[in-house]
This record gives C-alpha cells, sequence and structure tokens, in this order.
C-alpha cells in the first residue's frame, strides 16, 4: 500500500525479530519505566501507559505536550535508542539524520488513542516509523484536517508503517485493541513504537 507518502510493510519483522525487539525492550523498561501520561489541562490519565527511548522524549501532563531529555517519574535521562531501532530508521526512513525519539506506547484493555496529528515536531521532513507489536489494533486515518473522511484498517504484529511527504499530516488514532491475537506479550495488549526526528538537522 502506498498513498501520499504512507507506506506499510506487513510482517516486516518475522516472529523472531519481534521476540529480539521484545527482549531490548524489556532490558531498557528496567530503568525507563512505562508510567501514566496526563491530558493536558484536565490532568485526565490517559489509557495508553508510555516512555521513550533515544535523546528526546515526547511527554503530557496538565501543562501540556512537549520534547523533553528527561523521564516525567525517574528524572532520569531517557535510555538509549537501540541499535535495531537505528537500523530500521536507516533501512526505511530514507532521510539521512538517525531519530531523536522512541515513544513506546502500551495499550491494555480498553487503551485506546482519539484522531490527532503528530505536530510537536521541527522537523516536518523527517517521515515517522512506527513498529507494531502483540495485539491486533484497529487504526483509523484521515486526511490533513479533522473534517475529513476517515477509513480503518487493523496494524498487526511485526507490521512497520512509514508516514512521510503529504502523509505526516494525516489525522489518525487508535479504535481499539483487539484481544487475544498474538501471543507474543504474555498478558496480552499492544506494544507501538515511534521513531522521529523532532529537530532540524544542524547541518
Ligand atoms: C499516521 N501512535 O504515538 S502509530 C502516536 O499505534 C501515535 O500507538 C499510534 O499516533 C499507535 O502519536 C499510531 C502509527 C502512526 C504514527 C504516526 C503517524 C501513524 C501516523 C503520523 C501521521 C499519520
Ligand atoms: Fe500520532
Amino acid at each position: 500500500m502506498h498513498l501520499d507518502g504512507m507506506k506499510i510493510y506487513p510482517e516486516y519483522f518475522d516472529r523472531d525479530a519481534q521476540v529480539g525487539l521484545i527482549d531490548v525492550l524489556r532490558r531498557l523498561v528496567v530503568s525507563c519505566p512505562f508510567y501514566t501520561p496526563e491530558m493536558p489541562r484536565s490532568g485526565k490519565p490517559m489509557s495508553v501507559r508510555m516512555t521513550n527511548f533515544g535523546s528526546l522524549g515526547w511527554v503530557t501532563d496538565r501543562s501540556g505536550y512537549r520534547y523533553q531529555q528527561t523521564h516525567p517519574k525517574t528524572g532520569e535521562h531517557w535510555a538509549g535508542m537501540p541499535d535495531e531501532l537505528n537500523r530500521l530508521w536507516r533501512d526505511l526512513s530514507g532521510y539521512p539524520h538517525l531519530p531523536e525519539s522512541c515513544l513506546a506506547n502500551y495499550y491494555t484493555g480498553k487503551a485506546r488513542m482519539g484522531l490527532h496529528q503528530d505536530a510537536d515536531e521541527k522537523d516536518r521532513n523527517a517521515p515517522i516509523v512506527s513498529v507494531s507489536l502483540g495485539d491486533t489494533a484497529v487504526f483509523r486515518i484521515g486526511g490533513s484536517s479533522r473534517k475529513d473522511p476517515t477509513k480503518s484498517f487493523k496494524l498487526r504484529s511485526g507490521d512497520v508503517l512509514v508516514m512521510g511527504g503529504q502523509a505526516r499530516m494525516r489525522f489518525h488514532g487508535v479504535d481499539r485493541i483487539v484481544p487475544d491475537t498474538s501471543t507474543l506479550l504474555s498478558g496480552g495488549g499492544r506494544l507501538n513504537l515511534t521513531l522521529r526526528r523532532v529537530n532540524l538537522p544542524e547541518s
């Protein structure tokens, strides 16, 4: 599938590679744990749990959305970007600078993510590369205006989505997770990794 810079690579990671990625992440989250983010202004907890890897992480709390260098709960720098994710970015992004941020979203039960645009990055020339792991997600995507019609499709374990060009600014969200569709994560749920450039490169 290829629409205005949207590319999907079904099962880009085979089962062994998915298990390998989960092993890498399991080690990182010991010092860089998942936490429950809060919505801007209201402070209402989100249903998705989050953490980040790399030099910058996306966070949200009462004061708003931003990228920052430190974990909001531990106060420490985020864990480093795993080599496997830098390699994925090199192989698929077509962009000459490595990602600064990997946002990890963990969905369990009725967790979902409302329709939104990714607009907190200064570097809009770089694509966004995302990896789905675990249970299947019902994903929704629209156009660059919230009013544009949307369509939904499934993202399965091992699938990689690259959103570049015009597609970078499309509205998107996760309607729901389909339980018991993968055995990758013990206890079920879905883990999504989103690789991003945040700042404009120096050169
Ligand atoms: C389409 N995450 O963290 S990843 C997010 O499955 C986010 O956790 C979703 O949206 C998730 O911001 C979707 C796939 C994705 C990522 C970025 C996009 C799709 C996108 C940017 C533009 C259009
Ligand atoms: Fe998004």
